[in-house]
C-alpha cells in the first residue's frame, strides 16, 4: 500500500531507528538528518516518514505530506541561519537518485552555480 514501510529501504530503516543518522529535526510526519556525504556546509535530507519512491509519487499520493517536507526545508534553513539555500529532489536514476525513498536535499552555506551539474 502507498506509504507503507519497505523492508529493503534504507530511509525507512532510518525512520524506524534501525540505521543510524544524525537527526536534526523530527515531526509527526517527517525526519531531517545530515547527509553522510555532505556537498555543502549544510547538507540535510528531509524525508517523509511514509514511504514514497520519489518526489513525484509523494506529491501525487499525499500532497499534504509533500508540503510538510517543504515546510521542514525552511525550518532546517532557519536553524542553520541560511539566507539562501537550494532544495533538490533528484527524481530517477538519470538525475542522480540513488535512494528510492522521497527526499529533499537542503544545501547551503556556500555559493552555488547554475545550471547544476
Ligand atoms: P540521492 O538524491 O538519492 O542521490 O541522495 C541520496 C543521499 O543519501 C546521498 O546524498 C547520500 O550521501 C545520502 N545517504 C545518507 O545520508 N545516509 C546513508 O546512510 C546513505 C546515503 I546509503
Amino acid at each position: 500500500m502507498a506509504g507503507e514501510p519497505q523492508d529493503d529501504c534504507l530511509f525507512c530503516k532510518i525512520v524506524g531507528g534501525h540505521v543510524p543518522a544524525t537527526i536534526v529535526r523530527e515531526t509527526d510526519t517527517t525526519v531531517a538528518f545530515r547527509d553522510i556525504n555532505p556537498q555543502a556546509p549544510t547538507h540535510v535530507l528531509v524525508i517523509p516518514k511514509a514511504h514514497y519512491p520519489d518526489a513525484a509519487a509523494l506529491a501525487a499520493g499525499d500532497p499534504t505530506l509533500a508540503a510538510d517536507v517543504l515546510r521542514e526545508a525552511q525550518s532546517v534553513a532557519d536553524e542553520d541561519k541560511l539566507e539562501s539555500y537550494r532544495i533538490v529532489f533528484n527524481t530517477g536514476p538519470g538525475a542522480g537518485q540513488t535512494v528510492f525513498h522521497a527526499h529533499a536535499h537542503i544545501l547551503g552555506g556556500r555559493g552555488m552555480q547554475w545550471p547544476p551539474g
